[in-house]
């Protein structure tokens, strides 16, 4: 290979210099001749390629941030799902049939080169996808967002299944590499933990803590269709002292490189859990230390250009993503007394104008609450702080409300009962200037239910601000056959205007549209039939309706009510063979927390369900199920596309949104759900003549409730619902364990069913009958399912970002 024989510049973007730039990459950054390079090094190659493409826009967008004296959006965030970054940089470029023909040219496949990079899994699930969507949306808009988080080194665990049950193991997202990443040696922070604290004088001090340095990484977050290019910056703990020579002096080497590797281990691994506290000191210490590294990092930046604290709440605004940041509070508090020697009133008062909130659930479990003792100890100065806080809300709430125990004990950001304990919401609310929740049913309900009593004292500070996600990744990039079908009819501007899609409305009855719409969605589930039988060796019938529920495994997802519709549709097919069944296929996908033993259960049974229901001979392909393992994002791009019905069936009031019905209702799949969450949005954009609403609403759940709501009695007035629970739990899915769901059959009958299945059931399998006759008119469910990507306009997080920006924010775009 020889040196470029033109000048290289990484703007051209035509063939010849594509393949010219990605070659050159091979041998000089990646090391490997062409001859030798396995795909996984063309593909760092490429990327390298790639990404040298995004770097002059992202110092011209920081260059024009300075120069117009943006106003900062730092978007403070535990997690940030961004999964893979290469077409998604490819579509943000525009790039991605030159580059593809550049490596034909190579002998490369560009397709399954791209499957190869791995997805960086650094979140949970919604919460952290809802993130990653952000700030796509935010640079695509022009906002000058920075996310702020942790770069774990293993992020969610990878989740095998082992005879039917879920195995977790470690997942070193980073092992190829991580090309889209820039180290940042220079930019580290010291966070400190631990100590006392002495007053001196009118002062506090913090002393003889223990300190561990936050180094930076970049992520390059292009925009789409525009130069705006923001930032992502990710923390990695560094031991602020190397190894103990002393030690490794005298032979002792585990001793020796203890201390840094305790240290380090604050970045080292993603909290795999899904809406329970648990509660650990390490991940408090997780909380604070990309926290106390943000802050400074922004801190530093407004001083750059800027002398006092004046203008802070005009060139900044820290949102927290959750209760995950909220120590960024006191942090600030104590930045600016303790380091800049601000009166505590002037110093709350910036604080209240910097930050804002979002909910992102109602769970009680999930709400998070630190033990004083625990916070004293890891963080005392910040405890301090907390204190004060709490003091002069306690005497401004007597002096506006006279003296009222039974409020302040309520309202407290201590918890006095049974251990004290900080209450990190309440924090949030009181420190923020707006408080959001995630779809207008979740945000009316937090304000009648664990935001009540501060709902009364600042109504003006709560909002809504309905999910959205990107039609980037959720169409352009997971859906080619549907995206040129669109983009053949109104034009490619839906990529950045969703609403435009509302014109594919009258094309819902054209007859060639509709063969096409058709055409499209088969592609998708021919992909996933072809994915699943070289990866599990099962065949998928694409001809039958794909019926999917993917999402983390929750008993308040109701996965096993779709597993009671499942046994029952299996049990009537027996009981009469020969008629004409619509076949199905039943796929689920979805992790449970390692500690969340019945989301484990469910995992089982469900696998157990498709083994009997698969190899029955009686059932001739009339029915299907199937668990996909380890769903991740990029799963979820090809899962999704393929589906033909959405499952969205929580008990009414506790999802708090959901964002993938979203993007399957974008993807023309149609929903079967229950009124909660954005569902209720969603029918009023598409029609509810085009969308399976079933079971009781959020008003009805509480009624239910407050009843006493006995679950046996639909159980004994039920003849199929029984057949099906009476099955799980004497065995008839687990002849190796016959007792195996014995719980599951008890928490449904015996233990309350806390979450309805039992009441909703009825409505459930009767709206699935619908479903079933719809299906039986194909041009009538595509009429449906068109008029569903038709109105799902609003549900693109561009307009939940430029509400954000607007309405809580007070964040312009950038001129660029
Ligand atoms: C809580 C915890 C507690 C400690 C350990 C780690 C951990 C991780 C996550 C959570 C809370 C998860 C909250 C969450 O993901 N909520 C989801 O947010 C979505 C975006 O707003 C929304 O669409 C979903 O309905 C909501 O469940």
């Amino acid at each position: 290979m020889s040196q470029p024989d033109f000048e290289y510049d990484p703007q051209l973007n035509d063939v010849a210099h594509l393949k010219r730039a990605i070659a050159n990459q091979l041998v000089y950054r990646v090391g490997k001749d062409p001859v030798a390079a396995q795909p996984a090094d063309w593909l760092h190659a490429t990327a390298l390629a790639v990404r040298d493409r995004l770097v002059e826009r992202w110092m011209k967008t920081t260059r024009a941030q300075y120069e117009q004296k943006a106003k900062r959006v730092y978007y403070l965030s535990m997690e940030f799902l961004i999964g893979r970054s290469f077409t998604n940089a490819l579509l943000a470029l525009e790039i991605g049939e030159q580059v593809g023909q550049a490596l034909a040219e190579l002998g490369v496949d560009i397709g399954q080169m791209a499957e190869l990079e791995h997805d960086a899994a650094l979140g949970n699930g919604g919460l952290g996808r809802l993130a990653a969507c952000f700030l796509d949306s935010m640079a695509t808009l022009g906002i000058a967002g920075f996310g702020y988080g942790i770069r774990y080194d293993y992020g969610m665990f990878r989740q095998q299944i082992v005879d039917g049950s879920q195995v977790e193991t470690p997942d070193y997202w980073m092992a190829g590499g991580h090309p889209w990443e820039f180290p940042r040696p220079e930019v580290q922070y010291r966070v400190r933990f631990g100590g006392r604290t002495e007053q001196r004088g009118d002062r506090v001090e913090w002393i003889d803590t223990e300190d561990v340095l936050a180094m930076a990484y970049d992520i390059i977050i292009p925009g789409y269709a525009t130069a705006a290019t923001n930032t992502l910056r990710l923390w990695s703990a560094k031991a602020a002292s190397e190894i103990n020579l002393g030690a490794f002096n005298q032979g002792d080497y585990f001793v020796a490189v203890e201390g840094k590797n305790h240290s380090e281990n604050v970045s080292r691994v993603l909290y795999p859990d899904d809406s329970t506290s648990s509660g650990r000191e390490l991940r408090l210490r997780q909380e604070y230390f990309f926290v106390a590294a943000s802050l400074q990092d922004l801190v530093r930046r407004y001083l750059l250009t800027h002398e006092g604290f004046d203008e802070l709440p005009d060139q900044v605004a820290i949102h927290l993503n959750d209760t995950h940041p909220v120590l960024a509070i006191p942090e600030l508090m104590r930045i600016l007394i303790d380091e800049h020697h601000l009166e505590w009133h002037r110093a709350w008062a910036l604080a209240q104008q910097v930050f804002s909130y979002t909910n992102h659930t109602l769970m009680r479990e999930a709400l998070e609450t630190w033990p004083v003792e625990m916070l004293g100890r890891v963080l005392p100065r910040h405890l301090n702080i907390i204190f004060e806080i709490n003091a002069h809300f306690m005497a401004g709430l007597v002096e506006r409300h006279g003296s009222d125990a039974e409020l302040a004990r309520r309202v407290s950001l201590i918890d006095e009962g049974g251990g004290r304990r900080v209450r990190m919401a309440y924090l949030a609310v009181l420190a923020s200037h707006k408080i959001n929740g995630v779809s207008a049913l979740h945000s009316e309900l937090m304000k009648q239910s664990i935001f009540a009593d501060f709902a009364r004292l600042f109504p003006e500070r709560f909002t809504n601000k309905t999910n959205g996600v990107t039609p980037r990744r959720w169409l352009a990039q997971a859906n080619p056959p549907l995206a040129g079908l669109i983009d053949a009819h109104i034009g490619r501007d839906w990529r950045r205007e969703l609403d435009q899609l509302t014109q594919l409305r009258p094309l819902a009855v054209q007859a060639g549209f509709v063969d096409a719409f058709r055409g499209a969605k088969r592609a998708n589930k021919e992909r996933l039939a072809k994915w699943v039988a070289q990866n599990m060796g099962i065949e998928l019938d694409p001809d039958s309706l794909f019926d999917v529920q993917v999402k983390r495994i929750h008993e308040y997802k109701r996965q096993l009510l779709n597993v009671l519709h499942v046994v029952t549709r299996y049990n009537r097919i027996l009981a009469n063979p020969d008629a004409d069944w619509v076949p199905r296929t039943v796929v689920f996908a979805g992790k449970a927390a390692s500690a969340y033993h019945m989301a484990k259960q469910i995992i089982k049974l469900i696998n157990d369900v498709a083994a009997l229901v698969n190899n029955d001979a009686r059932i001739k392909g009339k029915l299907k199920v199937v668990f996909i393992p380890n769903y991740s994002v990029s799963l979820a791009e090809m899962i999704i596309p393929a589906a033909d019905l959405s499952e969205q069936v929580s008990t009414a009031g506790t999802e708090a949104s959901g964002t993938g019905n979203m993007k399957f209702a974008l993807n023309g799949a149609l929903t079967i759900g229950t009124l909660d969450g954005a569902n209720v949005e969603m029918r009023d954009a598409v029609g509810a003549d085009n969308f399976f609403i079933f079971g009781n609403d959020a008003v009805q759940v509480a009624q239910l409730r407050a009843a006493g709501y006995q679950s046996r009695r639909y159980y004994e007035q039920d003849a199929e619902l029984r057949l099906a629970l009476d099955q799980i739990r004497d065995g008839v899915f687990s002849p190796d364990d016959k007792g195996r769901f014995q719980s599951i059959y008890d928490v449904l009958v015996n233990w309350g069913d806390h979450y309805l299945l039992l009441a909703d059931y009825a409505s459930y399998v009767a709206t699935q009958d619908q479903v079933d006759a719809l299906y039986r008119q194909p041009r009538e469910w595509a009429r449906k399912a068109i008029l569903n990507v038709a109105g799902m306009g609003s549900f693109s997080s561009d307009r939940t970002i430029a509400e954000y920006a607007s309405e809580i924010w007070r964040a312009a775009p950038i001129r660029i």
